[in-house]
């Protein structure tokens, strides 16, 4: 006698609590493999999973193509830019990185991706405009929503509540729960079901409470662009090349902690077994000067001469 259906529904949902990503996909695949029926109510619990299952593959192998297809992707934070249609993605994006999207004064003039880029203190971002999105728009198609997926934070756009309304609406439809900065061990994105999030609204509109969201006005630039670096926290690692002389060029990580072990692997990893010790100027070149080894902790903008054994 197969278990009643409430009491496997519930099962499922226990088995399925928190769990993400390749995981989810194991998870479910045992779960089809143990419901033996396939007939009724059960039939449907198959069906259902299988959706998912299906639904997953689908957005892990965009995740995996998107990696792919850009060789800055993994160094380069990307803000997906999203809204109703004429809420002024186009524009924005134009305004910050002076590309030359077509912008109309009627609905769905972009149809396709539309992609930007910017510099703020160093650190370079990538904005990309999602066709706009309408209520019940991922009921059936849910080509645009492996782009949320893999995207590492989004920039919600909108002149009215409703507008915000519409979107948060359809995210939380999905699943999606938006927070408001990087989660403190990593970036690019974790999770893609927990997805760091900033509110850029009309001059005219006030505070849009939502998760205690970063609200910033669509035109305010400077203070878009500050936000967004207030999200990433990125955390600045200025090496010294073999001459003494500090390069310009960062080595940058997305998360909390960072240790000299983790800029000597991004430099070298073959270097590790090698590694001697490290001089630190905190903070920057007049910074308090300290020899310590890979445990240590960095801070951002720190500046680290690394010594290797001959
Ligand atoms: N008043 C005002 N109008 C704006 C602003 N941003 C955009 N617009 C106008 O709104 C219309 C739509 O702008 P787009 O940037 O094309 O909007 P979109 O969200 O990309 O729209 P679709 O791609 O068609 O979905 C255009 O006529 C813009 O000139 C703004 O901040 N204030
Ligand atoms: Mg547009």
């Amino acid at each position: 006698m197969p278990k009643p259906y409430s009491v496997i529904n519930e099962e499922i949902k226990d088995a399925l609590k928190g769990k993400v990503g390749e995981e989810r996909v194991k998870e479910i695949r045992r779960l089809l493999k143990e419901i033996q029926w396939d007939v009724g109510d059960y039939r449907k619990i198959k069906d259902k999973l299988r959706r998912e299952l299906n639904e997953i593959e689908m957005v892990e192998q965009a995740k995996k193509a998107s990696r792919r297809s850009s060789k800055t992707r993994k160094e380069t934070p990307q803000f997906l830019v999203i809204g109703v249609t004429n809420s002024g993605k186009s524009t924005l994006i134009n305004s910050l990185c002076g590309t030359q999207i077509p912008v109309e004064e009627y609905e769905y003039t972009t149809t396709e991706l539309q992609y930007g880029a910017l510099e703020y203190d160093g650190i370079k971002f990538q904005l990309v405009e999602l066709p706009a999105i309408s209520e019940g728009s991922w009921d059936y198609d849910k080509s645009t929503l492996a782009h949320v997926y893999s995207t590492d934070c989004l920039l919600i756009l909108g002149k009215t509540f409703e507008d915000f309304a519409i979107v948060i609406s359809e995210l939380e439809q999905q699943n999606i729960e938006l927070i408001d900065k990087r989660e403190g061990d990593g970036f690019v994105q974790i999770s893609p079901r927990r997805i760091p999030a900033i509110l850029a609204k009309n001059e005219n509109l006030g505070l849009v409470a939502h998760n205690n969201l970063k609200n910033v006005y669509s035109d305010d630039f400077d203070s878009i662009k500050k936000t967004m670096f207030e999200i990433i926290r990125p955390v600045r690692i200025f090496t010294m090349n073999s001459f003494n002389e500090i390069e310009d060029q960062p080595v940058v990580f997305y998360k909390d902690t960072v240790n000299v072990e983790d800029v000597v692997i991004k430099i070298s990893k073959s270097k590790i077994d090698i590694f001697k010790d490290a001089v630190v100027l905190e903070g920057g070149p007049n910074g308090r000067r300290k020899r310590v080894g890979l445990t240590y902790e960095l801070k951002d903008k720190d500046v680290v001469h690394l010594t290797f054994r001959k």
